[in-house]
């Protein structure tokens, strides 16, 4: 088609007369204003965004096969099936704020229930991202105004080191100790010699890891070594990693991290590090990196991602993780650090984060009132029926007893969901093999597959520090199931050549407690099996834990030490060993911590004081009939 050329008219006018050109702008200028009003203004629209919002606002899922446990190095890219992000949040900047009121819960109330569960889902996020949108602190969300750390000091029952740094009289107990203080100074050396700022040590190419699980972050080893050097009084060490927390720990990276790894080791190394020694530095540095993972919650449910950019604040599912799911043991393993950073930083957003997937899981239905390890941030349901105490879902049980016992005894929501879970779990999945040892099966869909992984064995020391607050005729039952569990990991390591465990170990087809899968065979250097015996050593002063944790020392020094470092191996039933040339993070955080408290007298990180996060960090009981008592204030004030 032609347009002739009118005076006066333009082509594009399309033969147009003023006054009508005039009528048609107006009214194209109404629709425009129309469409971003329904853009920014109506309900959350998912595809409407995805047309119009830039890459970075536009939160990507991965659908991928399913894998296990925290070796979760698996990180793929976003197949961008587009969930989007609320707009905004990802870039929340924190103002200053004063010290608020607790945070009222109800705000977050989650409804699953019928046909309104979606609806009441969004309803109940945007709440509480309004809520903590509007309370935000300009200096990293730290308010040093209003966190006292000398009056937190003075609610402690104990000094946290205990009278003499826990040394114990007894002179081969104290020996003992000291033989893992000086593991812990030489796998310290080495990481420092040979892998200093790299996230862990490579002993046998003397060289240093940085993997895929921080993102951009650095210095994992470092952080995760600092209140374990700090505690045993390695304070030349213990000052060259301040420093480097100080000068080189570059919290604006870019990279992929796993939310959990990031939380439980960088925030739970420098809460505890900030508790134990009062450094601002640690508690700034802990805050600051608090904020750069809120993001991750920005889902339809308010259920995080398991993986987050730490400079964009993209989020998106592990590749392997079912239909897109988040992990009941990474999503559950937040909440003692986040309420940490919310004592800390008198920031509510943390808490309430925590508080939602708490209400959410509270509220779902639960198969045999047992909690699946996948569940969608987009519907808020479970996408399969597989339960496990040892990975996927093993932490998720730990923070609800811990919380509980953080509160100093409050939380009773947590104490409520943890013995009605540790119900379902007995009734379930604990087991006994034809030769007597009780263990953790773990169920699909109604199934079990009679396998126990190392992970599942902190268990034991779980249910031993759970045992007072059951019901009261039930203390000996959980300490008896407690040490049954305990007994049938340390059985584990006995059988093995190497008197080390293995990865996982089976009940069927004639085993008991032995890996029958090469796959199965290999040991990382885990805390799991010895942190039970630090916590039944705690709670019995039975001295078999003691012996069964010399035993560990022994066969740690001659299968696993290596002339620069300690390295997992991978065939403990040979001793003809092969080393996997990685020494862990957990290693220097967990392992040696858990030895070392082992040999120590139980006033060093007392457990009337402090919990344990999945990484071995202390952080202190929350003791608000304290804090809050004007005579501690006063005397604190007159200082
Ligand atoms: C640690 O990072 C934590 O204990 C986590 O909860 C499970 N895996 C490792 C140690 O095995």
């Amino acid at each position: 088609m032609v347009f002739r050329k009118l005076p006066g008219v333009s082509a594009s006018g399309m033969g147009l007369r003023l006054s009508q050109k005039f009528m048609f702008l107006l009214f194209l200028s109404g629709l425009v204003t129309l469409c971003f009003g329904a853009l920014f203004f109506l309900p959350d629209s998912v595809r409407l965004k995805r047309i119009f919002l830039s890459k970075t606002e536009i939160q990507p899922v991965t659908v991928g096969s399913g894998s296990e446990n925290d070796v979760r190095e698996h990180l793929k890219r976003p197949k961008d099936q587009g969930m989007t992000s609320a707009k905004g949040e990802a870039g929340i900047k924190l103002k200053s704020q004063s010290r608020k009121p607790p945070v009222s819960y109800e705000a977050t109330e989650v409804r699953l229930a019928g046909g309104k569960a979606q609806e009441d889902l969004n309803l109940s996020r945007s709440k509480t991202e309004s809520a903590s949108e509007k309370v935000t602190s300009s200096n990293h969300g730290a308010n040093s105004d209003t966190f006292s750390y000398k009056k937190f000091r003075r609610c402690l029952f104990k000094p946290p080191l205990g009278r003499d740094n826990g040394r114990p009289v007894d002179p081969q107990t104290n020996e003992r100790r000291e033989k893992v203080r000086e593991m812990m100074k030489f796998a310290w050396d080495n990481y420092k010699r040979y892998a200093w700022g790299k996230n862990e040590l490579r002993p046998l190419t003397r060289n240093g890891h940085i993997g895929n699980m921080f993102g951009g972050l650095r210095g994992a080893s470092i952080v995760d070594s600092l209140d374990t050097l700090y505690i045993m009084g390695l304070m030349d060490e213990y000052n060259d990693a301040k420093e480097w927390v100080k000068t080189s720990l570059d919290l604006n990276s870019n990279g992929e991290a796993s939310l959990f790894e990031v939380n439980i080791r960088y925030v739970g190394g420098l809460l505890s590090a900030y508790y134990l020694t009062g450094e601002e530095l640690f508690k700034n540095k802990a805050v600051e990196l608090g904020e750069k993972l809120l993001p991750a919650f920005n889902t339809p449910t308010g259920i995080p991602r398991g993986v987050i950019n730490l400079g964009s604040g993209t989020s998106w599912s592990w590749g392997w993780a079912s239909a897109g799911s988040s992990i009941l043991a990474e999503f559950g393993t937040l909440h003692l650090e986040f309420v940490h950073l919310t004592e800390l930083s008198s920031n509510p957003v943390y808490t309430e984060k925590v508080m939602n997937i708490r209400k959410l899981l509270n509220k779902i239905e639960k198969p045999h009132g047992l909690y699946p390890n996948f569940l969608s941030p987009v519907s808020g349901n479970w996408v399969q029926h597989h339960v496990s105490i040892g990975g996927l879902g093993d932490s998720f049980y730990e923070y609800l007893i811990k919380s509980y016992l953080m509160s100093d005894k409050t939380d009773d929501d947590a104490k409520k969901m943890y013995y009605t879970a540790l119900e379902a779990i007995e009734a379930n999945l604990v087991q006994k093999s034809p030769g007597g040892l009780t263990y953790m099966a773990e169920w699909r869909g109604g199934i079990l597959d009679h396998k126990m992984g190392h992970l599942a064995c902190f268990s034991g020391g779980m249910i031993g520090i759970g045992a007072d607050d059951g019901a009261p005729e039930k203390r000996q039952h959980y300490l008896d199931l407690a040490a049954e569990i305990t007994h049938t990991c340390h059985e584990s390591y006995t059988r093995s050549a190497t008197k080390l465990g293995p990865e996982a170990f089976r009940f069927d087809s004639g085993a008991e407690a032995m890996a029958t899968r090469l796959s199965d065979r290999y040991y990382i250097l885990r805390p799991e099996v010895i942190e039970s015996y630090m916590y039944m050593w705690r709670l019995t002063h039975d001295p078999k834990y003691r012996e069964w944790g010399w035993e560990a020392v022994e066969a740690l020094e001659q299968h696993c030490r290596v002339e620069s470092g300690f390295s997992g191996i991978r065939d403990v039933y040979t001793t003809s060993v092969s080393h996997d040339n990685m020494q862990q993070s957990f290693f220097l955080s967990e392992t040696l911590k858990y030895l070392y408290l082992l040999f120590s007298d139980d006033d060093l990180l007392s457990l009337e004081d402090w919990v344990f996060n999945t990484e071995a960090h202390p952080l202190p009981i929350i003791r608000n009939s304290c804090l809050q008592d004007d005579a501690t204030q006063e005397k604190t004030a007159s200082e």
